[in-house]
């Protein structure tokens, strides 16, 4: 099925109704089907897409106050209600990596019981999250895209069998720019093997231009592209094949995918601001990236730089 016409559909200002891999619909799975049935079409498909698998009032609340914590950091526009996420003029870019920490309502959606039993029936096991929570607050225009990446160059320190859900935490129409995936894209053996083993937060020791921190002043030089596999979306399909497979989202849908599935995110069309979360769960008696674990997770800091002989 191809996405509708009519829906404006960019990437960095570039169409993404690439002729030869025009984009596709992502497909859904009911969000009550058995845990053999999720795991089969995970490992077809890649992702999982479930309707209404969250509690859509404690989602939209949890998107009410991420609103209003931008409103009340001037990036909302001041004539509306916060909770109608309506960006400020000419906010270009908006940074929330904070606005996960002691967020209750946040934390309720991402750690509470109807999410985690997804993930148990998925595992067929006890299932741990891990604790930092990743916010994306997307303003309108082409200056916030997601390039495209696998997770797995963010998080691989620990299982492999470690999955991310994505959680749209208000309504996302295509138009505004909602997670896409590519299609078949966790089994390019090519890709899995060469940047799907990269690490981030791992440099070349013994050149000094690359030492991560100097007398406390970040001096990293990132050898990784920023882990992402490339900038440009557009063209991706046409290197590698598949489609970018897209949907509209309502708050309580939840997209599950693996540590290797492509995924990026395009122009948000509307004026609002598009706010989601993604955070990650596997087995609790599985290794964890230690990166993530804790009240104050070291991430991609200092802490977590790794010399290489390279
Ligand atoms: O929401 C986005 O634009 C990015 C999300 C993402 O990269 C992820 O879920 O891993």
């Amino acid at each position: 099925m191809n996405i509708a016409a009519t829906a404006d559909l960019t990437y960095q200002g570039r169409s993404l109704r690439n002729d030869g891999h025009p984009p596709g619909t992502l497909a859904a799975t009911a969000a009550g089907a058995s845990g053999a049935e999720l795991r089969e079409r995970l490992d077809r498909d890649g992702y999982l897409l479930l309707r209404d698998a969250l509690p859509r009032d404690h989602v939209l609340e949890a998107g009410h106050e991420l609103y209003r914590r931008l409103a009340a950091a001037g990036q909302l526009h001041p004539d509306h209600p916060p909770e109608d996420g309506i960006a400020a003029p000419g906010l270009a870019y908006l940074s929330a990596h904070d606005a996960g920490r002691r967020n209750r309502p946040l934390q309720r959606v991402v750690f509470g019981a109807p999410m985690l039993a997804v993930f148990e029936r998925i595992f067929e096991a006890p299932v741990r999250h891990f604790d930092y929570i990743w916010v994306r607050a997307k303003s309108p225009g082409p200056d916030t895209v997601t390039p495209p990446h696998y997770d797995v160059v963010f998080m691989g320190r620990g299982t492999h069998d470690l999955l991310t859900g994505w959680t749209p935490l208000c309504d996302v129409p295509l138009e505004m720019g909602g997670l896409m995936i590519l299609e078949g894209s966790h089994r390019l053996t090519d890709v899995r093997e060469t940047y799907g083993r990269i690490d981030v937060d791992t440099y070349c020791a013994g050149t000094p231009e690359e030492r991560p921190v100097v007398s406390g002043e970040s001096r990293w030089a990132d050898r990784h592209n920023g882990g992402h596999f490339t900038k440009d979306a557009v063209s991706l399909p046409g290197r590698v094949g598949g489609r970018w497979l897209m949907s509209d989202y309502r708050a309580g849908d939840l997209l599950v995918f693996t540590m290797h599935t492509m995924h990026s995110a395009g122009d948000n069309h509307t004026g609002r601001v598009r706010v989601s979360s993604d955070t990650r769960y596997q087995r609790a008696g599985e290794p964890v990236d230690e990166r993530w674990i804790g009240d104050e997770p070291i991430a991609h800091g200092p802490g977590a730089k790794r010399g290489l002989i390279c």
